[in-house]
């Protein structure tokens, strides 16, 4: 069982004051506030597919141009979003203490945009803006590729429909049909001229970047972490969702939950003295938790 003081900022205030390595462990809820719709739960859907069918190399497989048009629409919004006050008290940790790590499922870029530190950054799950080949064979990798659309076919399956709205709305709107893209609308890798051009994201069955995760599990492990924070995330993928568990077996004192969900007896359960939950919007929580 938590704390009586579970919840309270002035609590976790002093304890923020005697920690010195702190871990972050972000997920979509820290971009919901930037007009970024989150996985699961109501904006889980794009036209009348589940977010998590798309995110898949079975999906890409079976229809690349179906999954390119899912991302086409991904990619727009987040470059017409703004990093929002949560990215911002991230990142402004990150400048004072050199001893924060900021590890992030989100593939949206906003932790960047928002002056966060590289080198105390870690991107899970890739990012929409890196392009990679389906030839497993090759590890072409395009960084911040931020074209929109990424090539014409996604860009014309955006427009006409609808003159009175145009842009992206359609791709949106499941009564607007889409036109086939086919495979040879979609844009071969320029380094194998075999492969077609992919997000460089990380779908469900494929392994996350294997230098970066040795790298996360040896900050994690040569000192203990005294405060881990898991931001906007509904703690379901892994690995991402065992890392705050394998901070404790290695010394963390403090996990501190930052969640629009409201504590559940569940939820509560969970916990562990030492432990904070705070419900609510992150943009808002964020700022006064890390002023
Ligand atoms: C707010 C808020 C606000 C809202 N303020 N909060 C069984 C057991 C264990 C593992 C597995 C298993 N079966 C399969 C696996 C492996 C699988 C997995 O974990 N599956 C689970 C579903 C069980 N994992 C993998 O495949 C990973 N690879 C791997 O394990 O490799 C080794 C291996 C390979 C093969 C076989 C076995 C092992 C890869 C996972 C890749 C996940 N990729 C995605 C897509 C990325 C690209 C893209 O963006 O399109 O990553 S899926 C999707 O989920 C995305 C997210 O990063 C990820 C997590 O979602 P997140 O961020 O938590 O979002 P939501 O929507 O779930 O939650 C939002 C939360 O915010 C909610 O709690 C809200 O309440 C809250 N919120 N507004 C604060 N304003
Ligand atoms: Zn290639």
């Amino acid at each position: 069982a938590p704390d009586l003081d579970y919840n309270s900022i002035e609590a976790f205030h002093q304890k923020l004051a005697n920690s010195r390595r702190i871990l972050a462990v972000c997920g979509a809820g820290l971009s919901a506030a930037s007009g970024l719709p989150t996985f699961r739960g109501a904006g889980g859907l794009w036209r009348n597919y589940r977010a998590t069918d798309l995110a898949t190399p079975e999906a890409f497989d079976r229809d690349p141009g179906l999954v390119w048009l899912f991302y086409g629409y991904r990619r727009h919004m987040a470059l017409n979003a703004a990093p929002n006050p949560g990215h911002d008290a991230l990142a402004a940790l990150a400048r004072t203490n050199s001893n924060f790590m900021c590890l992030s499922q989100n593939v949206d870029n906003l932790h960047l945009r928002a002056n966060h530190p590289r080198y105390q950054l870690r991107l899970l799950h890739g990012s929409l803006f890196d392009i990679k080949c389906t030839n497993t064979n090759c590890t072409h990798l395009e960084r911040n590729n931020t074209a929109d659309p990424f090539f014409p076919a996604i860009a014309a399956a955006s427009q006409d429909q609808s003159p009175s709205e145009p842009g992206i709305i359609p791709l949106l709107d499941p009564s607007h049909p889409l036109p086939p893209i086919t495979r040879d609308d979609i844009p071969r890798c320029p380094a194998c001229r075999e492969g077609l051009q992919r997000p460089g994201v990380v779908w469900f069955g494929e392994q996350l970047d294997a230098a970066m995760m040795a790298d996360v599990n040896n900050w994690i492990s040569r000192e203990p972490v005294d405060i881990v924070l898991v931001i906007g995330t509904s703690s379901i993928v892994y690995p991402a969702a065992g890392i705050a568990e394998r901070a404790r077996t290695k010394g963390t004192t403090s996990v501190v939950t930052v969640n629009l969900e409201a504590e559940t007896p569940d939820l509560l359960d969970e916990m562990s003295p030492g432990d904070f939950y705070f419900a609510g919007d992150a943009t808002e929580l964020l700022p006064r938790l890390l002023e």
